[in-house]
């Protein structure tokens, strides 16, 4: 029987492109879904749109001397091409700088305060005189006074997830000037979060402990057991939904007030696209509501707006929503500022036509439970070792085998053997398997379970060997390749979620018709005898070495950016005299001898030739160089340095060495072809 769902995606700032961090965290996991439940013939809204207000916007738009609407307008043309890139079939993509959304919030916010939902408050708040601004969320950071991070934006601590307001900040700061804020009046007005303690409690510590996802369950109890105070919900800021009350000049709706409420109004904008009633989305209670976040969302999704929805009150409330963690690269925090990230249009500029490769290895690999990592070597193994080795060869040994056998003719089967029947009940076993897991919001495990159909394909294959069998028993190897394109169409049709190219595509080679997911359940023929395939090609590629190579490369390069640009150069010391640098005498030497200095982690002791006598030095260089490596080394030598003790050892001389701008130590290398008899010459 046919649901209604509303299906919403977080919805991306759009200060920025996204990337694999975007897909892994929400939009893949949420794509899946929808196009899940499509398939189960449900009535499903996918809902998003680009989140166009907020400081990192006007943040941005300041640093590069452009509006915030430039901002925005570049980002959100860029993002939802990227969406559409991927794959991310939402029925409307919105944004929250469009009429219909300024007409929504601005009703949604009047109501409430007509309803006297909000507290009207005048108190004391971060202002940075020398910029003239009052200082709200990210204008000013400090340390989180509930985890110790000291970035804490003013609203949020990305570190631990909780949301606060500015002034609980420890050591507060300026992120225009740098300047420790001064406190001045201002009204505002707050969600009195406190007052829905008791519903909250109730409908989630009560009413969602089986269902919602632990780490989401986890945030929400820590966030209620800490006890819930009023939030404001209105900034002294000039880029947002100016505030439609009295007294509301020159304040805008908070960001994450609004921000949420962009979902009903992309929402609308949609059904008024296709003539549907947005409210049988939003206020019918046959309606199942489920959101898609990151973890850093779960307290404006699972309480705040929650809360916004319970005070208008002809709103339903989310059934669930299952925010993934974060996703790592290499080891590393995906971070837009550090360029240390998989952008996706790069990607696609890499791997033109993969989508579905990211897609699945985000799927197999996502953040589900906890944070995790993605690596280009993992994601080489899973195409070649998964996608390639398994899922492409067994569709391609099938579409060969029965182009070259029957001329693409799907053949009669004669009796079915014992494997056969066997095979064919575990095939029409998988759709249930996949629900289960879907209907769960386990991904990962989805995706492997569709990896396990594929699997058996490819042993049922192995195991038949139709190739031989032709010699001596075509009729059985009629059975076996009937059997074959059976498995392969139930991969054509359970595959479309998470692989929605290779889907339709092995659709288009094996000429299916429409198939539903409960037909494969159901066991009739999903392809019949007599039926016409068409020729076989490959589903998939393998990736080289040299393409991985290329994208470790590429952040490697981003990683020394990094460094040298945050490298801290250290201010040249006080001018020396020609007199004070004639004193010092620098020969050529070469490294004879050795050794670990023992007990001590930076020192080796070096015996070396200078061209006067071979000397002991003792040099700091232990953690950049081994003893052997450095052996036979020609290096320029400071030799009327005073000998001092180091660990007892007496040291004659300075090996000079310098540091790269990435922080490396490198030693000051004689160049040969400058080199006169008594040592280097320094002109
Ligand atoms: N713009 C996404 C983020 O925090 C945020 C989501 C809004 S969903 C209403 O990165
Ligand atoms: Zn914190």
């Amino acid at each position: 029987m046919s649901k209604r769902f509303t299906i919403t995606a977080a919805l991306p700032y759009t200060n920025g492109p996204i990337h694999i961090g975007h897909l892994a965290g929400v939009y893949v996991p949420a794509d899946i879904y929808a196009r899940y439940l499509r398939l189960q013939g449900h009535d499903v809204a996918f809902i998003c749109g680009s989140d166009e207000h907020g400081v990192p916007i006007t943040i941005k738009a300041k640093k590069e001397g452009v509006t915030p609407q430039d901002i925005v307008d570049h980002f959100h043309t860029n993002i939802k091409s990227s969406f559409k890139d991927f794959g991310i079939s939402f029925d409307n993509y919105s944004r929250t700088s469009a009429k219909i959304h300024h007409e929504t919030a601005s009703e949604f916010f009047k109501t409430l305060h007509d309803n006297g939902d909000f507290i009207e408050e005048t108190t004391a708040q971060f202002y940075d005189a020398e910029a003239q601004q009052f200082l709200a969320d990210r204008f000013v950071v400090g340390t989180c006074p509930k985890c110790g991070n000291e970035e804490s934006y003013g609203d949020q601590c990305e570190a631990c997830g909780t949301s606060h307001n500015a002034t609980d900040l420890i050591t507060p700061k300026s992120a225009i000037t740098g300047a420790t804020p001064a406190l001045k009046e201002t009204k505002h007005w707050f969600l009195p979060l406190d007052k829905h303690e008791a519903f909250l409690k109730a409908w989630i510590l009560e009413g969602h402990k089986a269902d919602w996802k632990p780490n989401v369950y986890g945030q929400c109890k820590s966030w209620i057991d800490d006890g819930l105070r009023a939030r404001a919900v209105t900034r002294d800021l000039d880029w947002g939904i100016p505030v439609p009350v009295e007294g509301g000049d020159g304040k805008v709706l908070y960001v994450w007030f609004d921000a949420p409420i962009g979902y009903i109004s992309s929402t609308k904008e949609w059904a008024q696209r296709e003539g549907k009633d947005w409210k049988s989305y939003w206020k019918d209670e046959d309606t199942t509501l489920v959101h898609f976040i990151g973890k850093d969302n779960i307290v404006f999704h699972c309480i705040m707006f929650p809360a916004m929805l319970k005070a208008e009150g002809s709103y339903i409330l989310p059934k669930n929503v299952p925010a993934n963690e974060f996703l790592n690269l290499e080891g590393q925090k995906l971070s837009t500022s550090k360029n240390w990230a998989v952008w996706l249009p790069e990607y696609l500029k890499d791997f033109p036509e993969k989508q579905d490769v990211l897609r699945y290895v985000l799927t197999a690999t996502a953040p589900e439970t906890k944070d995790n990592d993605f690596t280009w070597k993992d994601f080489q193994a899973r195409n070649n070792n998964e996608l390639v080795a398994i899922f492409g060869n067994f569709i391609n040994r099938v579409l060969v085998l029965t182009n070259k056998y029957y001329e693409g003719v799907v053949p009669s089967p004669n009796a079915l053997s014992a494997v056969d029947t066997e095979t064919l009940e575990k095939v029409n076993a998988f759709p249930g398997i996949l629900s289960t897991s879907i209907e769960r919001y386990r991904f990962r495990e989805a995706s492997q379970e569709l990896m396990n159909l594929a699997r058996l394909g490819n042993k049922y294959l192995a195991d038949e060997e139709p190739w031989k069998v032709i010699k001596t028993d075509p009729a059985r190897v009629q059975t076996i390749m009937y059997v074959a394109l059976q498995i392969s169409a139930a991969l054509a049709v359970v595959s479309e979620p998470f692989l929605p190219w290779s889907s339709q595509k092995l659709k288009t080679m094996l000429q299916l018709q429409p198939l539903s997911w409960t037909a494969v359940e159901r066991g009739n023929p999903l392809i019949n005898p007599n039926h016409k395939i068409g020729k076989a090609e490959l589903l998939f590629a393998k990736i080289e070495d040299t393409e991985i190579e290329h994208q470790l490369e590429k952040l490697a390069q981003s990683k020394l950016a990094n460094t040298i640009a945050n490298a801290v150069v250290e201010p040249q010391k006080e001018t020396a005299s020609f007199e004070d640098f004639s004193k010092l005498d620098l020969r050529v030497g070469t490294i004879i001898t050795a050794e670990k200095m023992p007990k001590a982690k930076k020192l080796l002791v070096l015996q070396v030739d200078t061209g006067i006598d071979v000397r002991t030095i003792v040099s700091g260089i232990a953690e950049s160089f081994t003893a052997e490596e450095v052996i036979g080394k020609r290096v320029t030598v400071l030799v009327n340095l005073a000998p001092r003790a180091l660990r007892g050892v007496e040291s004659q001389g300075m090996i000079l060495m310098t540091e790269t701008p990435d922080g490396k130590l490198v030693f000051v290398n004689p160049d040969a072809a400058h080199e006169t008899t008594n040592g280097l010459k320094i002109s």
